[in-house]
């Protein structure tokens, strides 16, 4: 029993990706290695956050207006520059784009193009920092691709089957990093006494069908006529229940866990969803078919989705894959009557 305790206790992030590679190759070292710096930024901003009551610079909001319009919380900012920090130096992220930033920020000193690109939202859910509920971070790494000379970033806007590896942080009563690099799913919880993610949860399956459905119904009157269909009909059937935290990371891992669907459908002010592409949908659908889901826009799989901009967005339905298909069979018969 010790020894298998010892082995558990020993089963960290980047040695776990070696061994679901079973290579020490090039990429499977690079691999190891961004995983485990992603680890270090979860690990800062998982301090920082555990503070927020005690200590400046995390509650609240800066002042400022990000690229999307949206009021800038001190914690979006903080994270942003972590991210950015245990990069530097590292030789193996060579840009990172995210949805705090306008432009990709480019690594110049020690990390030649042809690298890798980070992409990730910094704190995704940021408006719950100040109520103490649990936030995220989501990240999704590609190779980064051609001479970029115009700062573009023009290679990123490939569909989601470019990714190489994909994954969130959960920041709750304990804080989890779950990660795929397309051999499965698998979750690390962070063990404080001992400053590193141990391995917890192994080839994650998420159900085939569960009771959850988890959606802002306060946009009802906002949505296309299908989805409003398919509340009325979970209203109306046994064993449905609603779930909805308001922030995107908590309400997926609540789907990985206990199955069920996750929508955010297009709306009258937001046709095309709040959700971007790039650094929320994609990452979470790579993750959800490993584990055996699915993600769909409605009409197409996320992850065949090809962005025009950077920060795209896409409407998100996304769980188990019969709650998937439920969902959208409403929008393909509306599609078919209209
Ligand atoms: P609404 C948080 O602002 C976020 O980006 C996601 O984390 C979350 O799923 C969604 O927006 C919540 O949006 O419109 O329901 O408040």
């Amino acid at each position: 029993v010790q020894e298998q305790a010892l082995d558990r206790d020993c089963t960290t992030l980047s040695r776990h990706v070696l061994q679901q590679l079973h290579s020490f190759s090039a990429e499977a070292q690079d691999l190891s290695a961004i995983m485990n710096r992603i680890g270090l930024a979860a690990k800062l901003i998982a301090r920082r956050l555990s503070r927020a009551g005690l200590m400046e610079g995390v509650l609240g909001f800066t002042g400022d207006v990000n690229v999307q319009g949206e009021s800038v919380k001190k914690m979006d900012i903080y994270a942003n520059d972590v991210f950015i920090s245990v990069f530097k130096q590292s030789g193996l992220v060579c840009r990172l784009a995210s949805e705090e930033m306008d432009k990709p920020y480019y690594i110049p000193e020690n990390c030649p193009i042809g690298r890798y690109t980070l992409l990730y939202d910094p704190i995704d859910g940021s408006s719950n920092v100040d109520i103490n509920l649990n936030v995220g971070s989501i990240f999704s790494i590609r190779q980064q691709e051609g001479d970029d000379l115009n700062g573009e970033a023009s290679d990123l806007l490939q569909d989601g089957h470019k990714q190489l590896a994909a994954g969130y942080v959960l920041y709750g009563p304990s804080t989890m990093l779950v990660y795929s690099i397309g051999t499965g799913v698998h979750a690390f919880t962070l063990d404080p006494s001992l400053g590193e993610f141990i391995l917890s949860n192994e080839n994650i399956r998420v159900p085939e069908h569960g009771s959850i459905y988890s959606v802002n119904e306060g946009n009802f009157w906002q949505w296309d006529e299908s989805l409003r269909e398919y509340i009325r009909y979970v209203h109306r059937q046994e064993g449905y229940t609603a779930r909805y935290g308001g922030a995107l990371v908590g309400d997926i891992h609540r789907i990985f866990t206990q199955g069920g669907v996750f929508l955010y459908p297009g709306t009258v002010k937001k046709p095309e969803g709040k959700l971007r592409l790039l650094y929320e949908s994609a990452p979470l659908a790579f993750l959800m078919e490993q584990a055996g889901g699915r993600a769909s826009t409605g009409t197409q799989d996320i992850l065949d989705v090809v962005p025009e901009k950077i920060h795209a967005r896409t409407p998100l339905i996304i769980g188990s894959k019969e709650d998937v298909a439920l969902v959208e069979s409403f929008i393909q018969k509306q599609a078919k009557v209209s």
